[in-house]
């Protein structure tokens, strides 16, 4: 299986810690494409390579993979944007979310039929979560 994992990075990375830790779970199910979302030296200021390289490249592991995780809770332009170009290309889209005082996700992730949100809190809740829902 091959898993695009998408996590903020120009967004925020708060969750950075917390990225890494379900890329190594996911690598238990199969191919993630995506291990440097987790990478403790990625700043908010990205990696060093042009933007448009890095849409490039990142569609067409949107395109390759057969299913989506996202961890949703810091606020990403990049990661609603593949949520959305996934959506239309008709992968599963599996996103994780940490509900936090004062904050709510955006109604067009929580309101999205096509798109499963589980809320969690720790990376306990992550591991029990994607034994249900990726041991298929
Ligand atoms: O809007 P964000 O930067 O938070 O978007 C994060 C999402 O977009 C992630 O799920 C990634 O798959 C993708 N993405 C955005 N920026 C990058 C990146 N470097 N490297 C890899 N994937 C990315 C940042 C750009 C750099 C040239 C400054």
């Amino acid at each position: 299986m091959k898993i695009y994992f998408a996590g903020s990075i120009r967004g925020g990375r708060d969750d950075r810690e917390l990225y890494l830790a379900m890329i190594q779970e996911l690598k238990k199910y199969g191919t993630v494409l995506t291990e440097h979302i987790g990478d403790e030296s990625l700043t908010d200021k990205g990696e060093n390579r042009s933007s448009q390289e890095i849409f490039e490249r990142d569609m067409e592991w949107v395109r390759e993979a057969d299913v989506i995780v996202a961890e949703v809770t810091t606020p990403s332009l990049g990661v609603g944007y593949e949520i959305g170009q996934a959506e239309a290309m008709q992968k599963a889209v599996l996103c994780f979310y940490r509900k936090l005082e004062g904050k709510s996700l955006s109604a067009m992730i929580a309101g999205n039929p096509n798109v499963t949100v589980q809320e969690y809190s720790t990376i306990e809740d992550i591991k029990a979560l994607l034994e249900t829902s990726l041991n298929v």
